[in-house]
C-alpha cells in the first residue's frame, strides 16, 4: 500500500476546490494549463509567443480553430486567483519584440488568463450558443514537479535515493565533498544548529554543481535547495540527507531526529501546499526540455534528464502503483512533452529531435507502466530566432542557419556586438538516437555535435500595412491544437 500523501483535510479541500472550479467551470468554461520545465528551458518564452501569436492573429495553420476561421475575438481577462503573480505578459513582450533581448528569468509561479470567442464547428452546438473558453495559464518551475516524489518516501528513503544516486556516474566527484562531511558526522549526537548548516550547504553547493551549465543534469530534489525564495535559510532549508540510517527509530534530540523533522517541515510547507492549491487542479500540462543542451553534454545528461522525465511524468499519469490517484480530483488528461529551441537546427533535423524526444519518454512510460494515449511528443521553437540557408562549399551544398548572435558571443574566434547576423552550421543529430542511452561505461563513440549559438530574438516582419507580425515560431500552433483545440471543436 503506498503511504498516505496528504491528510484528510487535504483531500477535502482538493475535492472542494475542484468542485468550486467546476461550478464556476459551467457558467465560463475554462481549463487550467499547466507550463513547466526545469529552469532555462523556455516556459516564458513559450506563453508569450503562444499569447502573442493568439492576440496578434499569428500564423497557425495547424490550430484548427484559427485556421478556419472560427475564432472571433482573443482577449487576456483578470485571472481567477487573486493570490497568485500574474505572469507579466507585457514585460515579456516588450523585452522579445521592442528590445529584441529574452526575458529574465522568473523562478517562481504565474498566472494569465487568455479568453477565446469562437463559434462551434457543429451546426447543432451552433444554434445554441457562441462559445467562448478561457485558458488559465500555470507557469511553475519543473523543480518544484520533482518535488512530488518526496511525499511518498520518508526521510530514511529520501536519504537512500539520494545518496545513491550521490554516488553513480559523474556525480560521485560532484558529490565527494558533501558525503565525506555527512560520513564524518554522527547522527545520535545531540542536534547542534552550526553542524545542521553545515550540512545543508555541502548539500546544496552538490546540487548546484550537478546543476552548473557544464553538466545540466536534472534530478535534484529537493527544488527549494536550488530557489528557495523567501524560505532562504529558514529551518525546512537547512537540513540534509544522511548516509546509512539504522531502521531503529532515531533517539530523542538527536541530529537525525532534527533533520527527520526538518525534512518533513519541508515536505509540509513547500510540497503539499504547491500540490494542492496548484498541481492537483490542473486540465492540461506542457512540460518543456532543453534536449538540444543534455545532448551537447552528452549520454549521462541525457539519462538524467530522462530519468527527471520518468519522475515527472509519474506523477501526471498514475499508473498501477499509483500514488496520485487517489488524490486528484480532477485527472490531466494531457500532457505534451515538448523538445524547446528546434531553431537552433535545420529543419532536417527537427524529426529527430522529435524521435530523441520520444525515445527519453518511452522508456518513461514503460518504467512507470503506463499507456500512452493523452501524451505526445512534439520538437518546437516558441519563437523562431533563425532563417534556414545553403551555403556551397567544396562543391556540397550545405544546410545553415542564419541569426543574429548575442553581443559578446563568440564563434571561431569571432566576437559578435549583437547586430551582426552570421550563418553556422548547427549539425547534425543522429539518425538513431541510441547512441546517447547506451550504458555510460561503454565508449562512445559517435556523440553529435550541435552547435549551439545564443542567437537574439528576431526582428518581427511587417506587413504591407507597416503592422508588425507576430512572433515566427517552429509547430507551436501544433502544440496548441493538441494542448486545447478540442475544447473549441
Ligand atoms: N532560439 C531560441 N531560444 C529560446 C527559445 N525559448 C527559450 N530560449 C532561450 O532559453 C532561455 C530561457 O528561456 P525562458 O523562457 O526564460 O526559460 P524559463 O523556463 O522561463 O526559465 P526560468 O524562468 O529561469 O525557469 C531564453 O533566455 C532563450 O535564450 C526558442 O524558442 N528559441
Ligand atoms: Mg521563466
Amino acid at each position: 500500500m503506498p503511504p498516505s500523501l496528504t491528510s484528510f483535510t487535504d483531500d477535502a479541500r482538493i475535492a472542494l476546490d475542484n468542485i468550486t472550479d467546476r461550478a464556476s467551470g459551467l457558467m465560463h468554461p475554462a481549463i487550467r494549463l499547466g507550463v513547466t520545465g526545469l529552469s532555462r528551458a523556455g516556459k516564458t518564452v513559450f506563453i508569450s509567443s503562444l499569447v502573442h501569436n493568439l492576440l496578434n492573429g499569428g500564423r497557425l495553420p495547424l490550430f484548427e480553430a484559427v485556421r478556419s476561421g472560427r475564432v472571433s475575438a482573443v482577449r487576456l481577462e483578470p485571472q481567477p486567483d487573486d493570490a497568485i503573480p500574474r505572469f507579466q505578459y507585457e514585460d515579456h513582450i516588450q523585452a522579445l519584440v521592442r528590445d529584441r533581448i529574452w526575458p529574465d528569468s522568473t523562478r517562481a509561479i504565474s498566472e494569465l488568463r487568455i479568453t477565446l470567442d469562437y463559434q462551434s464547428a457543429s451546426g447543432w452546438s451552433r444554434m445554441f450558443s457562441r462559445g467562448r473558453l478561457s485558458i488559465d495559464i500555470v507557469d511553475y518551475p519543473g523543480e518544484w514537479l520533482l518535488d512530488l516524489p518526496l511525499l511518498t518516501q520518508d526521510f530514511r528513503a529520501f536519504s537512500e535515493n539520494t545518496v545513491t544516486l550521490a554516488e553513480t556516474g559523474i556525480r560521485k566527484e560532484l558529490s565527494r565533498e558533501w558525503l565525506a562531511l555527512a560520513s564524518s558526522i554522527d547522527m545520535d549526537a545531540p542536534a547542534d544548529e552550526m553542524t545542521a548548516r553545515r550540512l545543508s550547504e555541502a548539500f546544496a553547493a552538490y546540487l548546484r554543481a550537478c546543476k552548473a551549465d557544464e553538466r545540466s543534469l536534472s534530478t535534484l530534489p529537493p527544488g527549494r535547495f536550488l530557489m528557495p525564495g523567501d524560505l532562504e535559510g529558514s529551518p525546512a532549508l537547512t537540513f540534509a540527507p544522511l548516509p546509512n540510517i539504522p531502521e531503529t527509530k532515531a533517539s530523542k534530540g538527536s541530529l537525525r531526529a532534527m533533520m527527520e523533522r526538518r525534512y518533513d517541515a519541508y515536505k509540509n510547507v513547500v510540497v503539499k501546499p504547491f500540490f494542492r492549491e496548484h498541481f492537483a487542479r490542473l486540465d492540461r500540462q506542457i512540460v518543456l526540455i532543453d534536449a538540444l543542451q543534455a545532448i551537447n553534454r552528452g549520454p549521462e545528461a541525457v539519462q538524467d534528464l530522462e530519468r527527471a522525465l520518468t519522475d515527472v511524468l509519474a506523477c501526471f499519469r498514475p499508473g498501477s502503483n499509483s500514488f496520485f490517484s487517489s488524490l486528484v480530483g480532477r485527472r490531466i488528461d494531457k500532457v505534451l512533452v515538448a523538445a524547446t529551441k528546434a531553431d537552433h537546427l535545420h529543419h532536417e533535423s527537427h524529426d529527430r529531435l522529435e524521435r530523441l524526444t520520444g525515445r527519453l519518454v518511452d522508456r518513461a512510460i514503460q518504467r512507470i507502466g503506463m499507456a500512452g494515449a493523452g501524451i505526445e511528443v512534439m520538437a518546437i521553437a516558441s519563437v523562431r530566432a533563425t532563417r534556414e540557408a545553403t551555403v556551397k562549399e567544396d562543391n556540397h551544398i550545405l544546410p545553415v542557419i542564419v541569426g543574429t548572435p548575442m553581443a559578446g558571443e563568440t564563434i571561431n574566434g569571432e566576437r559578435f556586438d549583437g547586430n551582426k547576423k552570421t550563418a553556422i552550421f548547427p549539425g547534425d543529430l543522429p539518425d538513431n538516437p541510441e547512441a546517447l542511452f547506451q550504458n555510460l561505461d561503454a565508449p562512445n563513440a559517435e556523440l553529435p555535435e550541435i552547435n549551439v549559438v545564443r542567437f537574439r530574438p528576431p526582428a518581427l516582419e511587417e506587413s504591407n500595412g507597416g503592422l508588425k507580425l507576430s512572433v515566427p515560431h517552429i509547430r507551436l500552433d501544433r502544440a496548441m491544437q493538441f494542448l486545447f483545440g478540442d475544447r473549441l471543436a
